[in-house]
């Protein structure tokens, strides 16, 4: 079948004639609404009229940038690696993503589980709702999915035969090559932020040592395949309640830099805790911050421990692997000092171009008042920057914990 963009009356007669789905619904019992909020497609709810536990989400790439509009063209094939990062994360983390139903490459879309009784974490984040598993939870996840797929664990053969199933998304590698390295510190259509902040965003696009350290990291971004990377881990990426932790919207998977995807959920957790300085609720604020922190030390203690299990793998082939003995620990440590330096970088240019490029969010772009939103921002922009100027010494939690308290003490 040939790809046409649904709309909520053609999606039912899509449902109704595909053989995976139409078990669901029976005719004339369905009805659809579409529902995306993203920066990027179309997403469906599809319900039965008559029984209100019977809906799934059906999820489509159109073929341009929806935030944008159809001035700015976006191939729809980004869908396949949506499906396909969907498809292999399901084989290992099935817990942590929705079930999928149906995917279908030629009409870009994937049908799956409807999260109804679960939130995007930045509005439970807006609604001051701890999430007491997510740390656990999402940290597993990182290391089964990351872990999973590098040369810490896998053959050369199958990584590279997975490999090939993601080089072709360059268009949305391009997007974070632009979005999150370069065109928020350059002029560009695209930027846009508040002006009470107007001199501080000034600054850093004249700062070249932030430049300079951004380009490094953009460099690592582009070259460095390491594991099958989300590509777009942020808080609007994730759905979860009290018990269950979801990944959702993987259309942005490559073969990339294991400290992205830490950086991201890291990053993001420290924004919506500065966005806490002009919100009132310290002991939600300190939730965010002990949950950034727990992040990253269960991510670390899981990756070693689970890497420490692997006795045959591209990096270290059965034979050399027993005769290191008690050196494995050396190269496992110097490993995650190397991964966690690179995520604190990369969480550094994603906090930046959230406060000055094309996209923003919603923790900080809530705040009306634009002077307190000016707080919120420049807590945001003085953190950013010393992590990008000084990622390569932040490889310890320590360290990274000092950084921040030191950085916004100001605040305090
Ligand atoms: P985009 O690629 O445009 O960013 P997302 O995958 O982030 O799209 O989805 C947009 C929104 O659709 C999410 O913020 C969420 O509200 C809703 N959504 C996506 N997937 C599901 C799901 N499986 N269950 C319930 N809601 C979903
Ligand atoms: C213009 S695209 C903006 C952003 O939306 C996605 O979620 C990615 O983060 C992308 O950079
Ligand atoms: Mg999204």
């Amino acid at each position: 079948m040939g790809y046409s963009i649904l709309d909520e009356k053609s999606i039912i007669d899509y449902v109704i004639n595909s053989k995976q789905l139409k078990g669901f619904f029976t005719s004339g019992d369905a009805e659809a609404k579409e529902i995306g909020d993203g920066n990027l497609n179309l997403v469906f709810v599809v319900k039965s009229k008559t029984n209100s536990n019977k809906s799934i989400i059906i999820k489509q790439a159109i073929p341009y940038l929806r935030c944008v509009g159809e001035s700015f063209p976006l191939a729809k094939e980004r869908m396949k690696y949506e499906i396909r990062s969907m498809l292999e994360y399901e084989k290992l983390s099935p817990t942590s993503i929705p079930k999928i139903y149906h995917t279908d490459e030629d009409m870009c879309l994937i049908a799956m589980q409807n999260l109804n009784n679960h939130i995007i974490m930045r509005k439970g984040i807006l609604e001051n709702i701890e999430y007491p598993l997510f740390a656990e939870h999402i940290s597993e996840h990182l290391v089964k999915t990351l872990l999973g797929t590098s040369s810490f664990l896998m053959s050369s053969n199958d990584k590279k035969a997975l490999m090939d199933k993601f080089t072709m998304n360059t268009e949305l590698c391009k997007l974070t090559e632009d979005f999150v390295f370069s065109s928020p510190y350059m002029t560009d259509a695209t930027n846009r932020h508040n002006p009470e902040i107007d001199e501080d965003v000034k600054k850093i696009r004249l700062d070249n040592a932030f430049k300079i350290k951004a380009c490094e990291l953009k460099y690592i971004f582009m070259n460095k395949s390491e594991a099958l990377i989300h590509g777009d881990l942020h808080t609007g990426s994730i759905m979860l309640n009290n018990n269950e932790t979801f990944v959702i919207d993987s259309e942005f998977a490559f073969f990339g830099p294991i400290g992205f995807d830490v950086g991201a959920i890291f990053g993001n957790l420290l924004m919506a805790y500065c966005s806490y300085f002009v919100r009132d609720n310290k002991t939600y604020q300190e939730w965010l911050l002990k949950t950034a922190f727990d992040v990253l030390k269960l991510f670390e203690a899981k990756f070693i421990l689970q890497w420490a299990q692997v006795e045959d793998s591209a990096l270290l082939p059965k034979p050399y692997f027993e005769e290191m003995g008690e050196a494995r620990r050396e190269l496992q440590e110097l490993m995650i000092r190397q991964i966690i330096s690179e995520a604190i970088g990369f969480a550094g240019c994603k906090m930046m171009r959230r406060q000055m490029g094309v996209a923003h969010i919603l923790e900080i772009e809530t705040i009306e008042d634009e002077k307190q939103r000016a707080i919120v921002e420049k807590a945001v922009i003085k953190l950013a920057r010393e992590f990008v100027l000084n990622y390569k010494k932040l490889d310890n939690i320590n360290n990274i914990f000092d950084t921040v308290k030191n950085t916004l003490s100001y605040l305090h």
